[in-house]
């Protein structure tokens, strides 16, 4: 499944400043050893559920954000995010659980088995990306904390610390950012908790410690730096939904054939590809309609958007 290297996509002089923004000031030769020697310590597998799509630049990546608590310029995120403290940190997990409870990230790493999944990613605005996560099922967590049969949604916070996070300041969102899916889509083997990516821990600014990937919906119902899981029976709301229900459904899986009332949703802007790239199509539950259209059978997706 292995359809490319590393070294193709980000050049060895990226590599290294790269390197060099997360260690400081150490000299290039140094960086070059650490960088090969954190790489090959960390230890995941290869997940036969990535796309063989080509992963976009670790630049574009983490250079090109949505995190709204530190502004709502996509270089934002990238600029202000390194203010946040994600060690020590922890989740809580309340609601229809056995086993509720505040759990240390360090504790919830542990006996974790990460992968790599690379997937395509569709922000609702228009644009895309193709992400190298590194990460483990979100089924593989929820069920050590033993839902009961009557949990029927879980929903997630991310952290609210407006010191750390200048975005919170401002009332664009009702804070802490929130987000909800179904149990169902919860559990479904393509979402994942993310914990990396390119093979190296989560840059702040793409949600680290943790945070939520749920491919075949747009950009953000996969919210970042998490630090609250609870499960409840009834439909949990959301921040975007909360903020403009008419635009923003709970649901919101990509979908061509619903267009957004502002824009249309037929067509995505795929980032980093140059000035002269072509929109492409964008295919039904953002190309993984085999693995989820099962999970909205029957269901009226212009009403359910
Ligand atoms: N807490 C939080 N999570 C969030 C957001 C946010 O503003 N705050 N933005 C969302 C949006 S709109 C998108 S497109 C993705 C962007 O993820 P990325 O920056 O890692 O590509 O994060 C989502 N998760
Ligand atoms: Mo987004």
């Amino acid at each position: 499944m292995i359809k490319y290297k590393y070294s193709d996509i980000t050049p060895k002089e990226t590599f290294i400043n790269r390197r060099a923004l997360t260690l400081g000031a150490i000299s290039a030769t140094a960086n070059l050893l650490i960088g090969s020697k954190a790489n090959a310590s960390l230890d995941y597998k290869k997940s036969s559920l990535s796309t063989s799509l080509q992963p976009n630049s670790f630049e574009d990546i983490t250079q090109y954000n949505n995190f709204y608590e530190f502004g709502t310029g996509k270089d934002d995120p990238y600029k202000y995010a390194g203010s946040l403290t994600t060690d020590p940190w922890s989740v809580r997990v309340d609601g229809l659980v056995n086993r509720p409870g505040l759990y240390n990230f360090d504790k919830i790493m542990h006996d974790t088995t990460l992968e790599e999944r690379i997937y395509a990613f569709r922000c609702v605005e228009g644009w895309s990306m193709v992400i190298p996560w590194i990460g483990f099922p979100l089924s593989e967590l929820l069920k050590k904390f033993e839902p009961l049969s009557n949990t029927k949604y879980v929903s997630f916070e991310t952290l609210y610390r407006p010191k750390e996070m200048p975005g919170q300041n401002y009332k664009i969102l009702e804070w802490p950012y929130r987000e909800g899916l179904t149990i169902e889509e919860a559990m479904h083997p393509l979402t994942i908790l993310a914990t990396g990516l390119y093979g190296d821990e989560l840059p702040k600014q793409n949600g680290a410690p943790l945070r939520l990937v749920v491919p075949w919906k747009y950009g953000f119902k996969s919210i970042k730096s998490i630090v609250r899981i609870n499960f409840v029976e009834t439909q949990p709301p959301t921040s975007w939904n909360m903020q403009n229900p008419n635009e923003y459904g709970f649901y919101s899986n990509v979908n061509p054939n619903v267009d957004h009332p502002r824009w249309s949703q037929a067509t995505e802007r795929p980032i980093g590809k140059g000035l002269f790239s072509k929109r492409k199509t964008t295919l039904m539950f953002n190309g993984y309609a085999d693995e989820v259209g099962s999970l909205y059978a029957g269901m009226d997706l212009k009403k359910f958007f």
